[in-house]
């Protein structure tokens, strides 16, 4: 039966809304992408949320990627605890944070040295200024429709035409701030080489996701990240990947693992941190070493590395690096975006599940979707819809068709078939005009 029963969601919604802006830390909790007010979580455990009325949900949000894991899984749980008995924080060098660090580098090699940081935009803020200083050049190249954090030079939307400076798309960012930030189509490899010639020498990096998750799933194109990789080589702009969504997600060593390129830089976040806030940028020891104290370029951070933090994502690693664990990941995947498929597939309307692993994305939309355009040419309206739709059938997607829906190693077939018929049954009911929101 739909659980519909959110009273005390509703309460608490009334108070959030007088305490913080919008009610959320982070907007796109508001549910403004899709009908409806949004459901107030108290706990997790393992697959599922169960939120402030007792309603329990199948969760493929994962906390926008982090808890590959599931919810509350002991090993972090007494990592944490174990962690919490010494401290949280020091503000001085400690072991822990070395534990960690040296985890990515054997994960990812082609990091020589990795900072760690406490979030995603940290990390790709961090590893843009490098580059910069590190090559001495302005201007960035970044792809429409990916998304790297709020750095001010990183909320810009592209002009008409293929290869445009940014203009903000954020109240608060000077014009001025956007003027060195280049965007080029997803999936374009002509519009990147176009950005780097009508620029020489003027280019510090490209910074891309190398599997977007931010426009709804959309996945390189054969050869795209190979091109990407050559051009940059040739012109001496740093290739930067943001692996904060990919990273120890598609693969243990990320998308580079995945799809073997290798970039000068890689900036994570999320699961790096086992759900606790952590961040990290590395690459080549040259580039690096241009980072403070052993190079000009600063970045610094009160809680960088802090032992807790590194213990949870320690404890993280440590369960990811286990062998078949992605080969679980792999299959359960598989098996969602074939249920997804099969309850599409009496749907009217066009939709298209795009994959890669663990991470996939159903779009109200003709497909496949290759890149920003094409993700904005879906029916947000009707996943709006859908959401509600699944949402009252006990399934917790992200509330916007531009994210992406993760599977955790706590997910069974059990999930997977009860995500199945709660699909079937949203479709038949969005198909027919509905939920109309309460
Ligand atoms: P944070 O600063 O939110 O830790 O990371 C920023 C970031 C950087 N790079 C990529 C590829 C990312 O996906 C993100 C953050 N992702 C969003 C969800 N798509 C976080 C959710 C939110 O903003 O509340």
């Amino acid at each position: 039966m739909p659980n519909r029963e959110r009273s005390r969601s509703a309460e608490l919604w009334a108070e959030a809304q007088q305490t913080m802006p919008g009610g959320v830390n982070s907007p796109v909790r508001a549910f403004q992408a899709v009908q409806g007010d949004p459901v107030f979580m108290e706990r997790g455990e393992g697959p599922h949320l169960v939120d402030a009325d007792g309603n329990r949900y199948i969760d493929y949000v994962a906390s926008w990627g982090p808890l590959i894991l599931g919810h509350a899984h002991p090993s972090i749980e007494a990592a944490v605890s174990e962690a919490l008995k010494r401290g949280t924080s020091f503000g001085t060098c400690s072991e822990y944070e070395t534990r960690l660090a040296k985890m990515i580098l054997e994960a990812y090699p082609s990091m020589d040295r990795v900072r760690l940081v406490n979030s995603g935009t940290e990390a790709t803020m961090s590893a843009i200024r490098a580059a910069r200083g590190f090559t001495g050049r302005d201007k960035i190249v970044k792809a429409a429709g990916c998304y790297h954090g709020h750095a001010d030079y990183l909320l810009v939307k592209a002009g008409s035409g293929a290869t445009t400076f940014g203009t903000p798309t954020s109240a608060g960012v000077p014009a001025d701030f956007a003027k060195h930030t280049l965007i080029v189509p997803f999936n374009d490899a002509e519009a990147a080489e176009r950005a780097l010639s009508e620029h020489p020498g003027g280019v510090a990096c490209v910074i891309l996701e190398p599997a977007a998750g931010n426009m709804g799933l959309v996945p390189p194109a054969e050869g795209y990240l190979e091109a990407l990789r050559k051009l940059t080589a040739a012109d001496g702009a740093l290739l930067i990947f943001d692996e904060v969504m990919t990273g120890f997600r598609v693969a243990y060593g990320g998308a580079q693992e995945r799809y073997g390129v290798s970039p000068d830089m890689t900036c994570l976040g999320k699961i790096v941190g086992g759900g606790l806030p952590v961040g990290a940028y590395g690459g080549r020891a040259d580039v690096m070493a241009a980072v403070a104290p052993t190079g000009p370029v600063y970045q610094a951070g009160t809680l960088s590395g802090n032992p807790l933090a590194a213990a949870a994502g320690v404890a993280a690693l440590t369960e990811l690096r286990q062998p078949g664990v992605y080969e679980r990941l792999e299959t359960l995947g598989a098996r969602l975006e074939a249920a997804i498929c099969r309850a599409f597939s009496e749907a009217e309307g066009p939709f298209f599940v795009a994959r890669v692993g663990s991470m996939l994305c159903a779009f109200f939309g003709e497909g496949p979707v290759t890149d920003y355009d094409g993700a904005l040419a879906c029916d947000t309206e009707k996943f709006g819809r859908f959401h509600r739709a699944m949402l009252n059938r006990g399934v917790y997607l992200p509330p916007a068709q531009f994210e992406a829906f993760f599977v955790s190693t706590a997910h069974s077939e059990a999930e997977i078939a009860a995500t199945e018929r709660a699909f079937r049954e949203a479709v038949e009911e969005v198909e027919a005009g509905g939920p109309h929101v309460d």
